[in-house]
Order: structure tokens, then sequence, then C-alpha cells
């Protein structure tokens, strides 16, 4: 049997930050379609049930255009189970399903609260999908009343921030994919904007969860992808978010797909990229470089090398030394960046060198000025660099940028 387990949708969202309101409409368009083309892809593969490990939505209250989408998704497929688990950031009745009067939900979308609740699954009914949606209140007694049955293939769906657990695999995971340090990282960014934007957040202890017959622990809350063994039985994952929103969530974003023999209690999983569009943050080294046409190729070239192409969204950091008398034009760079990419941004991290000996019997204009800043006490030393660049612009009739 076939399964896909997604999380943080995050359908729904403002998407501000970076995009103007045009740009932002369009991808929020873009997150929603994402499901059409989640579930679509889930038929056309053959796949029996789809785990939506929280926070679909971004906030509780969703608008009618994302609510009704995601019902209209959901019946148009009534060969596909959802099993929807809310994480802090849908905490309320995002669907309307409980409100009165607006239907019943649809018959293939089964939900959890917040005591442990199992749904069986498979042709002989030994795939066991368990789920609770962590609170404040039921958090820290979750492990200890999970009751599982050991002859089952046992899935465990919670929402929430891991303790406790051994540092990722890279084995199934895209290249680029974040894990260690780099992961904790993007975790911390993401925590702080959980902490603003969504409610409690659970805390899931990997240890209390060792030796409870769990085969496959579906998590959601991290966005970047991880799988790490969980005992000597299962592991656990979080598939990350659907599509990145933020440069904090650069590289492939998707799901994992699943196969499970149900006979055998055995299992394959993958990663699959899914995004319409990718972020890359790329460092582009300059060093060397005399022109803004060179930057402009180095800058290409990183994005090119990180598999960026003009659907996605950039993220370039110039780095590297640069001498005093080069010509770069950030503005010129930026614009011709905005031009190859749906989204771009540029960033200067250069340093500017200066070789003073260069200039020390250098007959000309410039060589006089060099000789006369580094000469004047009323010019601090670490200043001196950025008031020969200026100088050189000046007399190359530049203006002073
Ligand atoms: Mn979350």
């Amino acid at each position: 049997m076939k399964l896909i387990h997604c999380a943080d949708l995050h359908l729904d969202s403002k998407l501000h930050t970076h995009l103007d309101r045009d740009r932002a409409k369009r991808r929020r368009d873009e997150l929603l379609n994402n499901f059409e083309r989640l579930a679509e892809y889930a038929s056309r593969k053959g796949v029996e049930a789809v785990l939506i490990a929280g926070d679909l939505f971004d906030r509780d209250t969703v608008s009618a255009l994302a609510k009704n989408t995601v019902l209209s998704v959901i019946k148009a497929h009534p060969d596909i189970r959802f099993y929807y688990l809310r994480g802090n950031h849908d905490t309320g009745d995002c669907l309307g399903t409980k409100e009165s009067g607006s239907g019943a939900a649809p018959a293939n979308l089964f939900l959890f609260g917040n005591r442990w609740k199992t749904y069986r699954e498979g042709e002989k009914g030994r795939i066991a999908i368990t789920g609770m949606e962590l609170t404040r209140e039921n958090s820290a007694g979750a492990p200890a009343s999970l009751r599982t049955d050991p002859a089952c293939f046992n899935i465990v769906m919670l929402h929430g921030q891991e303790t406790g657990g051994r540092p990722a695999s890279a084995e199934g995971l895209p290249p680029g994919t974040a894990y260690g340090r780099h992961f904790e990282q993007t975790f911390s960014a993401k925590g702080e904007k959980e902490e603003k934007g969504g409610g409690y957040a659970g805390v899931i202890s990997i240890p209390a969860l060792r030796g409870r017959n769990i085969d496959y622990l579906a998590l959601g809350h991290i966005h970047a992808c991880k799988k790490a063994p969980l005992d000597s039985r299962g592991i656990y994952c979080y598939p990350g978010c659907l599509e990145g929103r933020g440069f904090d969530e650069s590289g492939p974003r998707g799901f994992a797909m699943l196969e499970i023999d149900e006979d055998r209690r055995t299992m394959t999983h993958r990663f699959v990229p899914f995004a319409q569009r990718t972020l890359y943050a790329v460092r582009a080294d300059v060093t060397g470089c005399m022109s803004t046409a060179q930057m402009k190729d180095m800058a290409e070239n990183a994005l090119r090398a990180a598999g960026c192409t003009s659907r996605d969204m950039a993220d370039v950091t110039l780095c590297g030394e640069l001498e005093v008398d080069c010509e770069k034009d950030l503005g010129y760079l930026r614009t011709v960046l905005e031009s190859e990419f749906f989204f771009a941004r540029l960033r200067d991290a250069t340093r500017l060198c200066l070789n003073v000996e260069d200039y020390l019997y250098d007959e000309s204009l410039r060589g006089e000025f060099v000789r006369l800043v580094m000469a004047d006490p009323s010019i601090r030393s670490q200043d001196r660099t950025e008031v020969i660049r200026c100088g050189f612009r000046a007399m190359d009739g530049e203006e002073l940028v």
C-alpha cells in the first residue's frame, strides 16, 4: 500500500516578507494549488492515503478560497483517504466541518483529537494509523498512554518539536537537504516564527517513544526534511514543508512517499521533491573580479550550480576580496538578477583590498592620491581603503555610492 506523508503546507500564509502584493498573492495561490497537485499525483501513483501531519493552514482563520479548495480536492478524490492531524498553527475548526449547517466532513477525511485515535488501513486492516493533537495538557503524558498492536504496521502521527533524537541520516534525502548543524539553525529561525504565528507547539520526546512498536513516526512542525532511526523497529521523519516560503526554507522541498508491505511489516521510504518554486541562498565568491559583468557571471554560475532556474527564487550574497579600483554596480546587478528569476535578492559582503605597494611609485593621479591618503594622519587607518575607493570613483566620473 502506498501512502504520502506531508506536513507544514501553511496554506494562506501572508508571504509579504519578500514579495510585493501581486507576487505574494500568486505564491499563496501556488501553495494552495500544491494541495491539488499533491492529490492528483497521489491519484496517478495509486496512493491510497495521504497523511497531513499538521499546519495544513498557517492560521485558524482560513480564507473561504482555501477552505473550499481543500474540501473540494478531498471530495474529488474519494479513492484516497486523507488523515489530517492539526498542528500549532491550525488549532481551530479550519475546515468548518464541525460547524452546524455547513455539512459533514467528507467521508474520506479523517481527523484526530486531543486523545490517541487509531484508524485501520490496508487490505487486512493491519496498518494502524494512530495520532494525537498535542496540547499543553496532554503533551507530557502522550508517549505513556500510546497503545499499539505489535502485530500491525504502526504509523504514529504527531506535530511538534522533537527532543532527544539521534542526528539525521543522509540516506534517502535529496542533496542539499539540511541536517546536523544547519538543520538546527533552520529550526531556530523557524522557532521564532512559530512563537509569533502559532499556538502551543508540542514537544515530542523521541526516547519516550522507543520500544512502543512504532514502525513509522510521521511528524510535522520542522520545515527541513529529516529522517532518522527511532529504535530497532522503526524510523521517524519530518518531511519538511511542501514549498519553501522564506530563504530559511531554501533547497528542495516536498513530501515522503511510503510503500508498505502489510504482511511482512516492511516499508520503502523516499523523499519526493514537489515544490513549484525552490528558494536558493548562494554565496558567490567574486574575488579578483574587476567589473560588474564578471561579478554577474560568478553570481549566475553559483545559482546555476545550485540548480536555480528562472522559475525559482534567488538570494545571492557576494563575498571575497575586490580590488579597490574595480567597477562594481550593485543596482545594475540586482536589476539583471530580478529579470532572470521569479524573485532575486542581492547582498554585498565583499571586502576591499588595496595593495599600497602597487601605487608607491605610480606617477599617475591615482598614485599621488593613494600616497596622500596613506600619509594623512586625520584619516583613520580602517577608513583609508574606502576613502581611496571613493576617490577613484570620483576620478572616473562615477557616482559616489
Ligand atoms: Mn508547526
